[in-house]
């Protein structure tokens, strides 16, 4: 199924005028605050997230996984569904993919099928956290930690692999989130697995080609339950500075402690240059990849309040973006709408908090009035601007609502059927 300009104006031909009054009446009171709508709207055009290959199927958790059908079984067919939320939202114009589960076989066709929906390339993952189906050595105790230098060399060899695969397609990054770790106390040196990983990272990093970064990710636990090698954003950064230039860290919103301060981290990380990307998601326990903004949303709009104010005032190149997901019980392409919009809305909501104002009230130690500037912001309800940016963009006034009206999953279970599976997690 594609969707064309025609399916997209037809459907939001009925919500035109509710959304005009809607708009205008906000934009009104924008420009009465000194705000400059036109650039708030092409402040949010430009924000684009990629897609990852693996979240457009159900992801399930250990205990079991309810397809809803019409899943994407090759990458070609997770591109249209890509082109599909693209053409809806006008936000997520790459992929993200990840080898092995997407190993292109035909680069012309793959990049045809990209070109064909506008999407590209963004930054590869490689994956040792899993033996490959036809692997001698095993990474059940670590991959580039591991105590086995044979182990370490396959480990390293398939993460040049994947590099070499992203320069196939136009990649400029390549993710890697390492799983290794401990599960008891004394089951490995903490001191050789880091060690290891640094000097496993150091011969990747040699492979990247100049106009490429390597974006480090960390995670505190899981699979392992004692101890993680590169467990939180100081690792990271430590790894990444030691590495050079094109070593960044990348912030997984759904790869810290409960209550952890990422916003903090964001602001330190930008202020050092070293915040290379984002995977969003939400989460109440921990890594549980829900939907953005669904449990969180007002941490959300904090961590894009340093993304904003770090674009001004930091030299920190601009991040990679992308939603890291798994559903469960959600169709994973209503969910990856959903993870857009709250993306663009706390933006959007950043984008107008009032800096001078709340530069002023931290000056006069003024603790209620930079709280009330804050949350002015956020209580502004900014849907309308977000809405019109994506109209502005040729894309649908309410993308969710549009998927069911065009029958978007209906089609798509039509044409691959009830029982198509999407590879990945
Ligand atoms: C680790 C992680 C990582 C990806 C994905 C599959 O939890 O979030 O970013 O490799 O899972
Ligand atoms: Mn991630
Ligand atoms: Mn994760």
């Amino acid at each position: 199924m594609k969707i064309t300009s025609e399916h997209i104006q037809s459907s939001n031909k009925p919500r035109e005028i509710t959304h005009s009054r809607e708009f205008n009446f906000l934009a009104e009171n924008l420009e009465k605050k000194g705000l400059n709508v036109e650039a708030l709207i092409q402040k949010l055009q430009t924000l684009q997230i990629a897609i990852p290959s693996w979240a457009l199927g159900t992801g399930g958790t250990r205990f079991g996984r309810f397809s809803g059908g019409g899943e994407p079984a090759t990458l070609i067919q997770k591109i249209q569904d890509i082109g599909i939320l693209h053409a809806l939202n006008r936000s997520s114009d790459s992929v993200s993919l990840h080898i092995p589960w997407d190993i292109p076989q035909d680069y012309d066709a793959i990049l045809q099928a990209a070109s064909d929906v506008e999407i590209g390339f963004d930054a590869v993952n490689s994956n040792t956290f899993q033996d490959q189906a036809d692997q001698n050595l095993s990474y059940k105790f670590g991959s580039l930690a591991n105590h086995d230098k044979a182990i370490r060399e396959l480990a390293i060899e398939h993460n040049k692999e994947v590099i070499r695969i992203g320069e196939k397609l136009g990649s400029k990054a390549l993710t890697v989130w390492l799983a290794d770790g401990s599960s008891f106390p004394g089951q490995h040196s903490f001191r050789k697995a880091l060690q290891n990983t640094y000097v496993s990272l150091q011969e990747i990093y040699q492979e990247l080609p100049p106009d490429w970064k390597m974006l480090v990710e960390y995670k505190p636990y899981e699979p392992y339950f004692y101890s993680t090698v590169i467990q939180d954003w100081g690792t990271s950064f430590l790894l990444a500075n030691k590495l050079g230039e094109k070593a960044f860290t990348l912030v997984d919103l759904g790869h810290h402690l409960p209550n952890t301060n990422i916003e903090q981290i964001v602001a330190t990380l930008m202020t050092e240059e070293k915040l290379g990307g984002f995977h969003f998601n939400d989460s109440k326990y921990g890594d549980d990849d829900l939907t953005v903004g669904s449990i969180k949303p007002y941490q959300l709009f904090l961590i894009f309040n340093e993304l904003v104010v770090g674009f001004e005032e930091t030299a920190n190149p601009s991040p990679a973006w992308m939603i890291d997901a798994s559903h469960n019980l959600k169709d994973p392409l209503e969910d990856l709408l959903q993870s857009v919009e709250a993306i663009k809305l706390a933006y959007a909501q950043a984008l107008i908090v009032d800096q001078n104002a709340l530069h002023a009230a931290q000056a006069s130690h003024d603790v209620t009035l930079a709280q009330e500037i804050l949350q002015d912001a956020y209580r502004t309800d900014l849907r309308p601007l977000v809405r019109e940016s994506i109209r502005q963009s040729g894309g649908a006034i309410s993308p969710i609502h549009s998927y069911r009206e065009l029958k978007v999953r209906e089609t798509l279970i039509k044409e691959r059927g009830k029982d198509s599976k999407a590879s990945g997690l």
